[in-house]
């Protein structure tokens, strides 16, 4: 059994995707998510100029040795435009052992440790009521757990808050939008947002808040111990974590749980929080660390120290990641939450899934494989659009964390 054809497809369906498509010569065809976004291209590149033509003639099977090989092999190893190369290879892999075997991927990794999965998604507005407004809304569509983000008053666009009625989307076409942040209006008026939505619904749905790295750790320190009583499911990148000490100061003062590792590729990057036990949920993805086979040791290392999965899913990881990441989920034993953003009606036609969404939780399907496709046709109706995502600064013009 060989590979005969690997291409990559980039399209814009409401917003931009890289997928690569891989073809067996017994004509299984299996996909993967490579979207990095605002960096869609170089990982294109990447792909088309360096993995895709050491993939012709080899064996598809072989999903470990293929993964050591490009990992080890290159001799440039981690970071985001490779960790997603590898995973949108080792994604398709999967799909097409599963076709294989007739069975969905979630079977191959051992079978579900549950029922179904849980989801969360974001609730935002331009002040608290719209973002209690907004809760209510998916609170009633039955999701058990919800983000609150919110305008914060005096300043002008904050992190998480959708412009007018369109769902959040932070990358904008052509340019970067600059926005400004001030740590010191942030941290007086967060408390009073998850106060208010308490005060609303009470206790029986799980809260959520991602402060998108802003604070120092000692103001990340302050922000959840202050905001204790409220009870979070979890605060999310209080500060940013390339120094992973910094989470030791945050730990000593609060027992709000915490939530780390969107941008993160690799093990490396989250060892000490797992090993020192300075977080509680790692939301590495499958698209961004690596894939199933590199996910699936992040995980099981994160088991021993009763540290849970809690995968970033975002609109800008494609359908395709989310099928995977389901699989995932519904496997990993040590499960967490799964985020779910929801996707551009004109995304959902572009990639046929099999995974469905009922009462606040998601199931991958029971189609071989991870049960999402591409359909090319389509997506080459949209051509890539140049997007970025924003920059902050504070409002003195310093650039800052966004
Ligand atoms: O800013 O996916 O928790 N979700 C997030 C996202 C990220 C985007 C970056 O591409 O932080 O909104
Ligand atoms: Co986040």
């Amino acid at each position: 059994m060989k590979i005969v054809d690997a291409k990559v497809i980039v399209c814009c369906p409401g917003r931009n995707f890289v997928t690569l498509k891989i073809v067996t010569d017994d004509g299984v065809t299996g996909v993967g998510d490579a979207t990095l976004n605002g960096r869609e291209l170089a990982v294109a590149s990447y792909l088309r100029d360096h993995l895709c033509p050491l993939l012709i003639g080899r064996d598809p099977r072989r999903i470990e040795d293929l993964w050591q090989y490009f990992y080890k092999g290159a001799y440039w190893r981690r970071g985001p435009v490779t960790m997603s190369a590898i995973a949108a290879v080792d994604m398709a892999l999967w799909d097409i052992k599963g076709k294989h075997a007739g069975m969905p991927l979630y079977q191959l990794l051992g079978g579900a440790s549950r029922e179904h999965v849980m989801v969360y998604c974001h609730a935002t507005g331009r002040d608290i009521a719209e973002t209690l407004d907004t809760f209510e809304q998916h609170r009633a569509e039955g999701f058990k757990a919800i983000r609150a983000q919110c305008g914060v008053p005096g300043m002008k666009s904050v992190y998480g808050v959708a412009k007018g009625n369109a769902a959040y989307e932070p990358a904008t076409k052509d340019w970067p939008e600059e926005q400004s942040w001030s740590t010191e209006k942030y941290l007086d008026f967060a408390p009073k947002l998850f106060a208010a939505v308490r005060a609303k619904f009470g206790f029986d749905i799980h809260l959520l808040h991602d402060v998108h790295h802003r604070l120092t750790p000692i103001e990340a320190a302050r922000l959840g111990k202050s905001v204790e009583d409220c009870r979070l499911f979890w605060i999310e990148d209080p500060t940013p974590a390339e120094n992973q000490d910094a989470f030791r100061l945050i730990r000593q003062h609060t027992v709000t749980p915490i939530a780390v590792g969107e941008v993160f590729n690799t093990l490396w990057d989250c060892k000490q929080l797992i090993e020192e036990q300075l977080i509680d949920y790692i939301r590495t993805t499958v698209t961004h660390a690596g894939g199933i086979t590199h996910l699936r040791r992040i995980a099981d290392f994160a088991a021993i120290y009763q540290v849970r999965t809690g995968c970033h899913g975002p609109s800008d990881l494609s359908p395709v990641s989310m099928g995977a990441a389901l699989h995932f989920d519904l496997w990993v034993p040590n499960f967490g939450l799964q985020e779910y953003m929801g996707y551009p009606a004109p995304a959902l036609e572009v990639f046929p899934h099999a995974w469905t969404f009922h009462d606040g939780t998601m199931h991958p399907g029971e189609v071989p494989g991870h049960g999402v496709d591409i359909d090319e046709a389509l997506a080459a109706r949209y051509p890539y659009e140049r997007a970025y995502l924003p920059v902050a600064r504070l409002e003195d013009g310093t650039l800052w964390n966004w």
